[in-house]
């Protein structure tokens, strides 16, 4: 992602035995890719990470990352939940479980997954949000390219899977699943990059994806569609 930092100087030429100032911007943007920060209050919101243990050094970088970023928004510990599989293979399955639990819990039933979502959760004060569905679900995982077809078949299905999970549920299932070609890729996507540059953190990210999708969808489905500057 971008960091950018923006800053205004002025500077006087003489021209011509006349004085000439101008100002203007300048910037040490170093890539123009990644999302714009736009800040959403997280503090009603009930968020799960489901994070695979392989490549787990920078699964947990990642985690952490998303974790950093939810607790800044505003979304109480008590309402993060984190739970790990094995590998990234089996995320869609679990996010789908937990999706369907956090609603079971919060006193929908199991095969009523049109019922409660974070639109329309079920009445419940904020205080007693640890049993509300969840607003989101951040789905993390890394997969490095080996020798087989493996990385490939994994990583096609499960960027369909979690993609139909979050449709056919409703609730924004953020896409936290790295496709590397090689271990540097991935350390450098974690903020843990050898030598100069330790890449950036996607984690974190992720984490505001959440906070994000979670507010925009709860407005949304009420019919609110607020305008952003
Ligand atoms: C089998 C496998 C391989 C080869 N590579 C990875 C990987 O790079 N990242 C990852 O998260 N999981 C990997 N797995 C495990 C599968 O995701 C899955 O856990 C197993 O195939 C069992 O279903």
């Amino acid at each position: 992602m971008q960091t950018n930092s923006f800053s205004f100087l002025t500077r006087t030429l003489y021209v011509e035995g006349q004085t000439k100032t101008s100002t203007y911007m300048t910037s040490t943007m170093s890539s123009i890719k990644g999302p714009a920060i736009n800040e959403h209050d997280g503090s009603n919101l009930r968020i799960a990470i489901v994070h695979a243990r392989w490549n787990k050094p920078v699964v947990d970088a990642l985690v952490a990352g998303a974790l950093a970023k939810l607790r800044l928004s505003g979304v109480e510990a008590c309402n993060i939940v984190i739970q790990s599989v094995p590998g990234s293979f089996e995320l869609p399955l679990a996010c789908s479980r937990i999706i369907t639990g956090s609603r079971i819990q919060s006193g929908g039933s199991s095969g009523d997954l049109l019922g409660f979502t974070s639109a329309n959760p079920p009445s419940v004060a904020d205080s007693a949000l640890p049993s509300a569905p969840f607003d989101a679900v951040i789905a993390i995982g890394v997969l490095i390219k080996g020798a087989t077809m493996h990385f490939e078949y994994i990583s096609d299905s499960v960027s369909h899977a979690l993609m139909k999970v979050q449709l056919d549920t409703g609730v924004p299932v953020i896409f936290g699943v790295l496709t590397a070609l090689n271990e540097e890729q991935a350390l450098e996507r974690a903020g843990m990059g050898g030598g100069s540059n330790k890449g950036h953190n996607h984690g974190e990210d992720w984490g505001l994806a959440a906070v994000e999708m979670a507010t925009h969808c709860r407005n949304w489905s009420q019919g609110r569609f607020i305008e952003e500057a």
